[in-house]
């Protein structure tokens, strides 16, 4: 287990902007061995004592809809004009085979090899959906790395939008130029949670872009944007010939400009309350369920469920009524 020293020594390298430390740090708040877990709490709360100030942008949408190939083009346009950027990716075809190493960095390849970028491929230990328990902490480690700009792609799969919008400034939705009946195929809770779709692969098809761009803008005349006083555009975008990535860039500079800074603060300050409670909520349940006299318990009140000889309600009852809570002694 390291120690506060090696802690201590680790959280001055990252701090210092190495890559390595970095990439070390990221896999020690994603460790799950408990004795890794003091180390990984003691490196988060250095890394969280002093708020950076960074731009976080959320990248989702169906699987090959182009997100890492915007990802690497928005990436070296920040890099470009003298930022840091960190990508979180999370690679879906690393999931089945359990982490793939380099899956996401051949994605980036220009992204990876740049000195002022990190690029992370997805960790194995996956939330269903895209985006793992601990992808807010990487993103506090990323950004006490000194990286200006977090860009965190997940897959568009079920829960994995409402948590990656929830842990990102900037949410942006890409979809596929498929006119027709395709804009009822995006779920409208996505699509209400989008600060920005951007219409992905543009060169491919321009006409059925312009057709897709005009059926988005319409569909989202019915919505209200997530954030009151900003609206939703819609932009057409090709990562392969680079057109369109400007008028994102731009869009995402007003984004992020002083205009808006006292929206994006405050939804900042409700993502850490909904962080916190969701958080506590994990811990309480595992910690009580994990606990070996609850496992004990559980075990015989599943199998009484299971024969059918008690309801829920009352083995649930029943388990709860005989717990004393003691706060001076671990539960
Ligand atoms: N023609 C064209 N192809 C593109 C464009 N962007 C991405 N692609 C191609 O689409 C495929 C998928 O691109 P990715 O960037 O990996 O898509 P992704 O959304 O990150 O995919 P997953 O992470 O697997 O969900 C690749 O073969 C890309 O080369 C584009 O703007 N135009
Ligand atoms: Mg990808």
């Amino acid at each position: 287990m390291p120690h506060e020293h090696s802690v201590d020594q680790l959280f001055e390298e990252i701090s210092r902007g190495s890559r390595r430390a970095l990439a070390k740090g990221l896999s020690l708040i994603e460790s799950t061995a408990p004795h890794e877990r003091e180390s990984a709490m003691q490196l988060l709360e250095r890394c969280g004592a002093n708020p950076h100030t960074s731009k976080r942008i959320g990248l989702t949408g169906a699987p090959g809809v182009g997100k890492s190939s915007f990802a690497e083009q928005l990436g070296m346009s920040f890099v470009e004009r003298g930022e840091r950027v960190a990508v979180l990716a999370v690679d879906p075809s690393s999931r089945k085979t359990g982490g793939s190493i380099l899956g996401d960095k051949v994605r980036m390849p220009l992204l990876s090899n740049h000195t002022q970028a990190f690029v992370r491929p997805s960790p194995s230990r996956l939330a269903l959906g895209g985006t793992t328990p601990t992808t807010r902490d990487a993103i506090v480690v990323c950004e006490a790395a000194g990286y200006t700009t977090v860009i965190v792609e997940s897959v568009g799969v079920g829960q994995s939008e409402t948590d990656l919008s929830d842990m990102v400034d900037a949410f942006l939705l890409l979809v596929l130029p498929t006119a027709g009946d395709d804009v009822q195929g995006i779920k409208r809770g996505i699509m209400e949670m989008a600060n920005a779709i951007l219409v992905s692969k543009a060169d491919i098809d321009e006409q059925a872009t312009a057709m897709a761009t005009a059926m988005y803008v319409s569909a989202l005349r019915l919505l209200h944007p997530p954030l009151p006083s900003i609206s939703v555009p819609v932009l057409p975008l090709s990562s392969r010939t680079g057109a369109g990535v400007a008028g994102v860039l731009q869009w995402l500079d007003t984004f992020f400009s002083a205009e808006h800074a006292e929206t994006l603060h405050d939804q900042r300050r409700h993502q850490r309350r909904a962080w916190f409670d969701a958080v506590l909520q994990q811990e309480l349940t595992d910690r009580f369920l994990q606990h070996p006299v609850m496992v004990q318990r559980l075990r015989t009140l599943q199998a009484e469920v299971d024969g059918g000889t008690r309801i829920p309600t009352v083995a649930v009852h029943s388990l709860l009524s005989s717990l004393s809570l003691s706060f001076t002694e671990s539960i």
